[in-house]
């Protein structure tokens, strides 16, 4: 099943993976998860924002214990963000089957839709949909980079949008949730276990630097007379990193857009997007204060206009504190707690419902990276913990 998971996304003009949301690469990892969940007699559903649902035992009951994660993935991602949690959470119910375990409560798996955000720009929009912390009309704005809507690639796929929106009823359904996620960072590595547990991820968000300049010939304008928003944006990078590293926070400049995008032309707009995240919130917004100082001075001193859009924005999640300590205490007490500066559906239904995460080893810690990587006997100790998790929450 895994090697056939790795697979389902990998396409042969990329050095990674590429399963945004609403492609052809999504509808076949969704049409595996439906097989996966048909062929062990579960109850399959999409729900109105097109998550995946696998069901046993009647929904209806309440106090579910769900458990499962995304299969899209970021542009040249790896194999594991995301898909080890739903195959993960597959083979733990395999394993509570050989087992015997007697279910007293429903168990449902999951694929949340549209994780990374890679195409339309906002991370976890189907769980951020069912959970309301995103407006129907919000989620009908955003466009890819073709200019094509999210709700226009929702029909294009087959789905109706006309439905998407919050979904309390299947919210006050469910008990508890579990994600089981790879690491993305070295702590279990430098700790020497193969799983973990989630006490928090950080506060984290996305912003938009729009660095309008004047066009011009790059052979003929002399220097004197440029207002180049390329300069300015290249110090806004090293602003970033300047004040990332005094606050002991991340910083990170990864999408560029430029116009109009020729080697002899000095730009008219630049476009930068920064994602930056930290321990807490105070450090996070001094980080972002002391980037935008920077690249306003900059823009000042040389004639660039400047935009900043907050587009989107995660406060620190603290995860239930009395489901994490009885998901440690299932797991025998001795498992590592740590942090984490990756979002994740977890984080989002956290407002909703008691949610934690278990984290298996990544030996390098790279992530969104075809590197990413997690040894096999990492991921079967991580499905062997993700089965006593549930037994010991669903099989009382
Ligand atoms: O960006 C994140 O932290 C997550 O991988 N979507
Ligand atoms: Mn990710
Ligand atoms: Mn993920
Ligand atoms: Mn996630």
């Amino acid at each position: 099943m895994w090697a056939e998971l790795q697979e389902i996304g990998r396409h042969p003009d990329t050095r990674g993976y590429r399963r945004y949301a609403w492609t052809g690469a999504d509808a076949d990892c969704r049409t595996w998860f439906q097989e996966q969940a048909e062929a062990r007699g579960l109850t399959y559903e999409t729900d109105r924002n097109g998550n995946q649902w696998a069901w046993l035992g009647d929904p209806a009951q309440g106090d579910a214990v769900v458990t499962g994660s995304h299969l899209d993935s970021v542009p040249d991602g790896g194999a594991f963000d995301g898909p080890l949690g739903v195959v993960s959470a597959f083979a733990a119910l395999d394993e509570l089957r050989r087992r015997g375990a007697e279910f007293t409560r429903p168990l449902a798996l999951t694929n949340f839709g549209d994780e990374e955000g890679a195409r339309f720009g906002l991370a976890c929009v189907g769980s951020r949909l069912t959970a309301g912390q995103l407006t129907k009309d919000k989620a009908y704005e955003l466009r890819d980079a073709d200019g094509i809507t999210l709700p226009a690639a929702m029909e294009a796929a087959g789905y109706d949008p006309a439905a998407i929106g919050p979904d309390p009823e299947r919210l006050a359904r469910i008990g508890a949730f579990v994600e089981l996620h790879v690491e993305q960072g070295r702590a279990l590595d430098l700790s020497g276990d193969a799983v973990g547990i989630a006490s928090a991820i950080w506060p984290h968000g996305r912003w938009r630097y729009d660095f309008h300049g004047e066009a011009n010939h790059a052979g003929t304008t002399r220097l004197v007379d440029r207002r180049d928003p390329m300069l300015t944006y290249a110090e806004t990078v090293l602003a970033a990193r300047r004040e990332a590293e005094l606050a002991g926070a991340v910083a990170t400049f990864g999408k560029i857009s430029v116009e109009p995008n020729g080697v002899n032309a000095i730009p008219s707009l630049v476009r930068g997007w920064l994602d930056s995240r930290a321990a807490d919130q105070a450090t996070l917004d001094t980080v972002t204060a002391g980037i935008e100082a920077a690249a306003r001075d900059h823009a000042q001193r040389h004639g660039v206009d400047l935009t900043v859009v907050r587009e989107s924005f995660t406060p620190v999640i603290e995860f239930e504190h009395a489901l994490r300590d009885e998901l440690n205490k299932i797991l025998g007490g001795a498992v590592p707690v740590l942090g984490t500066g990756a979002g994740h559906d977890a984080g989002i239904l956290s407002g909703s419902i008691p949610t934690a995460m278990l984290f298996v080893r990544n030996p390098t810690g790279v992530s969104h990276s075809p590197a990413e990587f997690a040894a096999e006997d990492d991921c079967v100790a991580g499905v062997l913990a993700l089965a006593d998790v549930l037994e010991g929450l669903a099989c009382r």
